[in-house]
């Protein structure tokens, strides 16, 4: 039995726990209590303030967590990071007010700077020489220089909507992050080999986010030309069809080159195509 750390609400609750459903991970009422059971899988579920989850895994309170990479680097946790989920992804920036004329991180010297993110700035700052007062706030840091309690914000950005709206400018990206995957160091070989078949899960659902399964007729005289323009690695899968002259073919498409590739299949002769979803890919 592991025990998987995931966070109680916020914004990556949904897609971590959709992640636990599609690797057939599934609770009974989540989020009704604080621990749950799987109920066919060796597993149970912690919901925690996302905060929390680095320091849990690093006791072993958890086996397993899921949580921002930013959290990970800020709590600076005893903990292995096994794999990048790819959601939840975002940058942590330093921003100034928007009628500053930025001039390098040079900038910073001697400026008071408000954040929840007090340790992986103190690092860059500390690598760029800077000398900067570092002022930690729990919340709302996007308000801080507007009300007088900082020159500059240190903080999480995804489109850039908060800090337009407060006024902000963004100036030096300092970390991307996205959800990981982490895990207690020295876990029992017993728990590991539930961690691997977990790992084998993820990663089978991760391949197939952004692709899709295609299948269309083709005439047997286009067969070559079709194959050429088709960017699958491995060669497709050709099924004779009923009537003569005719096959099935069948690959993998990412969505972004699909519009486009449905176009050069039609010009080519495809007819009938098909486009499935795809839940996962094992190689
Ligand atoms: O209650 P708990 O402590 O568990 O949650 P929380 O409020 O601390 O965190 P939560 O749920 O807001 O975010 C959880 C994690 O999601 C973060 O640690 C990041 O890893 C990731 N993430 C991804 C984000 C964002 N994108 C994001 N945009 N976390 C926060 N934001 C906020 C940001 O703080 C700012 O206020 O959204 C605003 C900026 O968004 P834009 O799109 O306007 O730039
Ligand atoms: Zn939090």
């Amino acid at each position: 039995m592991i025990r998987i750390a995931i966070q109680a609400k916020g914004r990556l609750n949904e897609q971590s726990s959709q992640l636990l459903i599609d690797a057939d991970v599934e609770v009974k009422n989540p989020k009704r209590k604080l621990l749950v059971c799987a109920e066919n899988f060796p597993a149970e579920i912690l919901y925690l303030r996302d905060d929390d989850i680095p320091k849990a895994v690093a006791q072993g309170i958890a086996d397993i967590g899921i949580v921002g990479m930013n959290e990970v680097a800020e709590k600076n946790a005893d903990v292995q990071v096994r794999k990048d989920l790819g959601f939840g992804r975002c940058r942590i920036s330093l921003a100034i007010p928007k009628e500053h004329v930025y001039t390098g991180v040079s900038y910073f010297e001697g400026k008071k700077i408000a954040t929840s993110y007090p340790n992986i700035l103190k690092k860059f700052f500390d690598e760029k020489g800077i000398k900067a007062k570092i002022i930690e706030i729990a919340g709302s840091v996007e308000i801080a220089p507007a009300a007088g309690m900082a020159d500059g914000i240190f903080d999480i950005v995804s489109s850039g909507g908060t800090l337009v709206s407060n006024g902000l400018k963004e100036v030096e990206s300092v970390m991307t992050s996205s959800a990981v995957l982490i895990t207690t160091p020295g876990l029992s070989n017993e728990k590991e080999e539930i961690v691997k078949q977990l790992l084998f899960r993820f990663e089978a659902i991760l391949r197939s986010v952004g692709q899709k399964y295609v299948l269309m007729n083709i005439p047997n005289a286009k067969i070559d030309e079709v194959i050429s323009v088709l960017p699958s690695l491995k060669s497709p899968t050709l099924l004779p069809l009923a009537q003569e002259g005719w096959s099935s073919l069948h690959t993998v498409i990412s969505e972004d080159q699909l519009w486009n590739m449905i176009e050069k299949l039609k010009s080519l002769g495809a007819e009938d195509i098909l486009v499935l979803s795809l839940d996962k890919i094992i190689p």
